[in-house]
């Protein structure tokens, strides 16, 4: 095992990432002050996957007296649900975002963005938002036959969402492919563009209420099916005794695609199988693994699946699934997926032997498109390990920094076979996930004296010796009736 010393300088920064999930207080009728001026804006909507991707690249202008370091980010009261996630970036690196404080009563909800530095009066700066929406795209028509195309459709604002005047915009949406069938025609003569890339815009002078703004409506070609994990459980366990980490994958998975018009032919499918044309049914899954993974498994319901292939070699790992029948629009699968690795690839000791940093994926899942209505991670750690008790002079001593906002967290001791304490275990939960947050990265640190390692060994010896010597007591107590 590597040391320690290269890992410390990463704990600290992750640290400051748990600020993004706060919320910020304000009042019911907030409007933000009218400090900046978005001189420049580009709005780029992906609908490439089964969520929306929208990035705004703009560059804002303090047109107040003072310097200025809040810039707010409205949104909309019936859109705020569906955000999975907002980001904002500079040219010098990420700004802190938080969310504003959820009140019923406001129609426009707001992001604060602080920006590394206060902005001085009169200057101006480069800043990207990033956001996801899920849940947006749906099926036009809602029934289609086995093998017709599928299409999806979204509606949205033709001017960015902004609380500040816009000079000047532009919307340039990119579209999985070229078949559009249907696109909002508006008066200006827009969109320009064809291909898998249409422009509304550009626009002069745009208000924050968007007075005269149209909405768009898209109808798209999209040949995938629109996977949605509506629950998965990652289960994560730590063997030191064995020198093994465990995970195991729970998925209930439904098609939010387009749903079959008439019953399910098997034999039309099959036919149509062997020339592999695209489909709305998910009819297979990738699972991209961290190179060195053993010993994979897939089971559902019934039980093995064998129409699985696992592949693992020094440079890769791919396990790949097929569920038992297609997965149409509205259909549910649910599965277990697992796998064990070598755990020294993913743990650090300190010097003293005693403190140990775990590093793992926060999220493996498929290499196809997905969304998540709701996640939970659990890690176990091994018996006798504690996390470390948090104070002050230590803010380097993190318990464990998920890469993302938690929904809720949990700490507790899970009891298993041969356990005489229980093992400490974590246990977090995130909502509305989508997939560019797999493979990011979860660190747990943890305190494990050398002595807990001999603990378990210790049970089994003292417990066979027990056996024994009760046994060896047994044999010699003379049973025999009379002399
Ligand atoms: C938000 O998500 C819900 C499901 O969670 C969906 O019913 C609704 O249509 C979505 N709203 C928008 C505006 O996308
Ligand atoms: C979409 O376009 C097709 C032809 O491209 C047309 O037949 C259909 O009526 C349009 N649908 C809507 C809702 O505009
Ligand atoms: C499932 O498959 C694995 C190997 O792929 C095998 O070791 C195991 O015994 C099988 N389990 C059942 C219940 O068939
Ligand atoms: C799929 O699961 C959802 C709940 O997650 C349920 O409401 C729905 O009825 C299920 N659909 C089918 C076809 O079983
Ligand atoms: C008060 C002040 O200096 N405002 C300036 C802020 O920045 C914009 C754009 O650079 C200027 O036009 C304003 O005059």
């Amino acid at each position: 095992m590597r040391s320690l010393q290269n890992w410390g300088t990463l704990l600290l920064p992750l640290s400051s990432l748990f600020s993004l999930a706060s919320c910020l207080d304000l009042p019911k009728d907030f409007v933000p002050p009218q400090v900046f001026k978005n001189s420049n804006l580009l709005r780029t909507i992906d609908i490439t996957k089964p969520y929306v991707r929208e990035t705004v690249a703009m560059v804002i202008d303090n047109i107040s007296k003072e310097p200025q370091a809040e810039y707010y980010v409205p949104i909309p009261k019936g859109i705020i649900e569906n955000i999975s996630y907002l980001e904002a970036r500079g040219e010098d690196g990420p700004h802190v975002a938080n969310t504003a404080v959820f009140d019923s009563e406001s129609e426009t909800q707001y992001y604060k963005v602080l920006l590394s530095a206060p902005l001085p009066a009169g200057k101006s700066t480069k800043l990207w938002i990033t956001l996801a929406q899920t849940d947006c795209l749906i099926p036009v028509p809602t029934l289609i036959g086995q093998t017709d195309k599928q299409f999806l459709q979204w509606t949205g604002s033709q001017y960015a969402a902004s609380a500040y005047v816009t000079e000047k915009q532009k919307t340039k949406i990119k579209f999985p492919n070229s078949e559009v069938p249907n696109y909002t025609i508006l008066e200006s003569g827009d969109p320009t563009g064809a291909g898998s890339w249409y422009t509304y815009g550009p626009y002069k002078t745009v208000s924050p209420d968007q007075k005269g703004g149209k909405a768009i409506t898209l109808r798209f070609e999209y040949t995938s099916p629109v996977i949605k994990m509506t629950k998965m459980e990652r289960h994560i366990e730590v063997s030191h005794w064995g020198g093994n980490i465990a995970f195991e994958e729970r998925y209930w998975m439904t098609n939010l695609g387009a749903k079959l018009k008439d019953t399910f032919s098997r034999v039309q499918w099959a036919s149509t199988s062997y020339y592999n044309p695209p489909t709305s049914a998910i009819k297979q899954l990738t699972f991209s693994l961290t190179p060195g993974a053993q010993d994979a498994y897939f089971t559902d319901e019934i039980g093995n699946v064998s129409t699985s292939r696992f592949r693992s070699n020094i440079r890769e790992a791919h396990l790949e699934l097929k569920p038992r029948y297609p997965v149409f629009g509205g259909w549910n699968y649910s599965f277990v997926v697992g796998w064990n690795h070598d755990l020294k690839n993913f743990l650090r000791v300190s010097q003293d032997g005693e403190r140990y940093v775990l590093k793992v994926p926060f999220l493996e899942g498929p290499r196809d498109s997905v969304t998540y209505d709701e996640i939970e991670i659990i890690v176990v750690l091994p018996e006798g390990a504690t996390l470390p008790i948090l104070t002050e002079s230590a803010l380097s001593d993190v318990k464990y920094s998920p890469p993302i906002p938690l929904f809720s967290e949990e700490e507790y001791l899970h009891h298993t076979f041969m356990d005489t304490l229980g093992r400490t275990s974590i246990k977090m939960k995130a909502v509305n996930v989508v997939d560019e947050q797999h493979k990011k990265e979860l660190i747990v640190t943890y305190r494990y004296p050398t002595m807990a390692l001999y603990r378990k060994p210790f049970v089994i010896f003292t417990g066979v010796l027990t056996l024994f010597t009760f046994s060896w007591l047994v044999s010699k107590i003379d049973l025999r009736i009379g002399k």
